[in-house]
């Protein structure tokens, strides 16, 4: 899929409504003030831009009541739901659909977004230091960006509270559940555990990361959802995946985390399978902590982009 001349199809969500912290839908703007979409354009690729960004931030309903205790939930519809739609026209365009978050509930617009386009085929490589499995009955915090692989894999009980709601309703199953792969998790509900356990869905801690080197896991990741390689990859990448001295600027740190060079090793070697089809950089939050933690995750996330399009060390 990775091959000279290629198109890459940016979405910039400046979104926050999927947890409670402002901010995070600040990343994608200074993102592109950091300069990623000329950097993308450097390493000799197309760039398309999806339109109006802005209308992300006026789509804020005038009131929204939780909704099963998940907070911000019209917000969170209306806003995955566009993002749903212009990575879906990215990626039946055959661009590379990057998108910039925004809080991890947008995964939920990215993800039937790009399925729409590739089925049952398509493989997710989820790098997180969370699970974000969460279903609308099992979520403690009500943040909806702790969710939405809940929702494409279709593990949420029907609720009678969204549905006469209207909410949610257009996502249906389509991400399949050994097509999916964590690496990075330390930070799991118990109720995450055990959807991840009755589910059998392949999870990478950063015990595992210790335990075998980033090399080895990620050959066993992507052995697991993509053992010949030749299947379409949606990568969505949390910065909080990283350890937080590596990228402090994010709504949830977990200490523990992967190092700057797993990070990349984990973007660089997905880059290698010419499978990328698919994404999201997610949970930047510029407003946290100092100007220097700020330039420093930036900085990160936007590296993280560029590695995962096959910039090359040498
Ligand atoms: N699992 C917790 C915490 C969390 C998930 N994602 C982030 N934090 N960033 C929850 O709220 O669902
Ligand atoms: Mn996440
Ligand atoms: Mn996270």
């Amino acid at each position: 899929f990775l091959e000279n001349g290629a198109t890459v199809g940016v979405t910039c969500v400046p979104f926050s409504g999927g947890q409670p912290k402002g901010g995070v839908d600040d990343g994608p703007v200074e993102m592109v003030r950091f300069g990623i979409l000329d950097q993308i354009q450097g390493m000799g690729y197309d760039v398309e831009l999806s339109d109006n960004m802005d209308k992300y931030r006026s789509m804020r309903p005038a009131s929204d009541p939780p909704v099963d205790n998940l907070k911000n939930p019209r917000y969170v519809d209306l806003a995955t739901r566009r993002v749903a739609e212009q990575v879906q026209a990215h990626c039946s365009k055959g661009r590379i659909a990057v998108t910039l978050g925004g809080d991890h509930s947008i995964a939920m617009g990215t993800l039937v977004g790009s399925s729409a386009v590739y089925g049952d085929d398509l493989c997710v490589v989820w790098i997180d230091a969370h699970a974000d499995i969460n279903t609308p009955s099992t979520t403690e915090s009500g943040n909806l960006h702790g969710c939405p692989l809940s929702f494409v894999l279709g593990l949420c009980e029907p609720s009678e509270a969204l549905s006469t709601a209207g909410l949610f309703d257009w996502i249906k199953p389509c991400v399949r559940k050994d097509r999916l792969v964590y690496i990075g998790l330390r930070d799991v509900d118990s109720g995450e555990k055990e959807i991840l356990r009755k589910h059998g869905i392949k999870a990478f801690s950063m015990h595992d990361v210790d335990k075998h080197g980033i090399g080895k896991v990620v050959e066993m990741a992507l052995d697991h959802v993509n053992k010949d390689r030749l299947l379409p990859i949606h990568m969505s990448f949390d910065v909080d995946a990283l350890d937080p001295t590596v990228a402090p600027a994010t709504g949830t740190p977990v200490r523990g985390g992967l190092t700057f060079r797993e990070g990349h090793y984990i973007c660089e070697a997905v880059a290698e399978t010419g499978c990328l089809v698919a994404l999201d950089l997610v949970e930047v939050n510029p407003t946290l902590g100092d100007p220097e933690s700020l330039r420093q995750t930036v900085a990160v996330g936007c590296s993280l982009v560029r590695c995962s399009l096959g910039e090359s060390l040498l």
